[in-house]
C-alpha cells in the first residue's frame, strides 16, 4: 500500500502533494513501483496535529480519487475518520476505508460502514492525535491492542459490516512508546492470529529515529521501514503501508525468494 497524502503538515512529507497535479503524479509514480493499494489521506494524524475541517478534506481527496480512478484500477483506500469523507471517497472511486479511529470517532460510522460494504481498515489508536503521545501506559500492550481490535471488530459486525471486509492494524506510533512499537513489531503474529488480515503502517515512524544510532529525520528513515516491513510480511501481515514503494516491493521480493529456497524438511 503506497500512501499518498494530500495534506500541508502530515509528519513526513506533509505539503509535498498538496497540488492537485502534484498528488496524482506521485499516485501514478507509486503505482509503476508495484503498490497494488494507494492509501489517499486529507488529513494529517501526526502527534499534535489539528483536526482538518470536512469540506476541506474532501476537496483534497474526492477529484484526487477520481483521477486516479479515470486512469487505473488500482484499489483505493480512503484514510479518513469522517464518515461523509468516506462516502463521497467511495462515489469517486475508493474501495477500502482506512480508519485510524476504528470506526469509533462518529456515531454513524458503522453503520456507514456496513451501508457502503466497503473493506475496513480498524486501527488502534490511544486517544486523539492531539494528545495521544502524552505519556502513553499500558499493561500489556499486545494483549491491550489485541483485544481493542478484536472488539472494535465484533462491534463492527454486530453493525452490519462483513466479516471479509475487516483488517486490523496495531496503529504503530499511535499513543505509544519506542518499547511499546517494539513489542507490537515483535509479536505481530499474535495480532495475525486473531483471523482477520492485518495492515502494518510503520513507514518512517519516529521510533525508527529513537533506535538509531544517528540523527534520521523522516525522509531518511528507508532502512527502518524496510526492516519493519519485513517483519511484517515475515509475521504474515497482508499489507504494509509505506510511503517508498519501489525499495519496499524489491525488498519483499527478495525475501520471499530467499524463504522459498530454505530446505523444508
Ligand atoms: N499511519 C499514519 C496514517 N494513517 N493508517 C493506518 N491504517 N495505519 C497507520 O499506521 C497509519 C495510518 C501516519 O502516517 P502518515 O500518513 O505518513 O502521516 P500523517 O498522518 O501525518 O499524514
Amino acid at each position: 500500500m503506497g500512501i499518498v497524502n494530500v495534506t500541508p503538515d502530515s509528519f513526513s512529507d506533509g505539503g509535498r502533494f498538496l497540488d492537485p497535479a502534484a498528488a496524482l503524479e506521485h499516485a501514478r509514480r507509486l503505482i509503476a513501483e508495484g503498490a497494488d493499494i494507494l492509501d489517499i489521506g486529507g488529513e494529517s494524524t501526526r502527534p499534535g496535529s489539528a483536526p482538518t475541517p470536512e469540506a476541506e478534506e474532501l476537496r483534497r481527496v474526492v477529484p484526487l480519487i477520481r483521477a486516479i480512478r479515470a486512469e487505473s484500477a488500482t484499489p483505493i483506500s480512503i484514510d479518513t475518520m469522517k464518515p461523509a469523507v468516506a462516502e463521497a471517497a467511495m462515489a469517486a472511486g475508493a474501495t477500502i476505508w482506512n480508519d485510524v479511529t476504528a470506526l469509533g470517532h462518529a456515531p454513524t460510522s458503522l453503520e456507514t460502514a456496513a451501508r457502503l460494504g466497503c473493506d475496513v481498515v480498524l486501527m488502534h489508536m490511544r486517544g486523539a492525535p492531539a494528545t495521544m503521545q502524552d505519556d502513553p501506559v499500558y499493561e500489556d500492550v499486545v494483549a491491550q491492542v489485541s483485544a481493542f481490535l478484536l472488539a472494535r471488530a465484533e462491534a463492527a459486525m454486530a453493525a452490519g459490516v462483513a466479516r471479509e471486509r475487516i483488517l486490523l492494524d496495531p496503529g504503530i506510533g499511535f499513543g505509544k512508546t519506542t518499547a511499546h512499537n517494539l513489542l507490537l513489531l515483535a509479536h505481530l503474529d499474535r495480532l495475525v492470529a486473531l483471523g482477520f488480515p492485518v495492515l502494518l503502517g510503520a513507514s518512517r515512524k519516529r521510533f525508527i529515529e529513537a533506535l538509531a544510532r544517528r540523527p534520521a529525520a523522516a525522509g531518511e528513515r528507508l532502512g527502518g521501514s524496510i526492516a519493519a516491513a519485513l517483519a511484517g510480511a515475515a509475521a504474515g501481515c497482508a499489507i504494509v503501508r509505506v510511503h517508498e514503494v519501489a525499495a519496499t516491493v524489491q525488498a519483499l521480493e527478495t525475501a520471499a525468494a530467499i524463504e522459498d529456497a530454505r530446505p523444508r524438511d
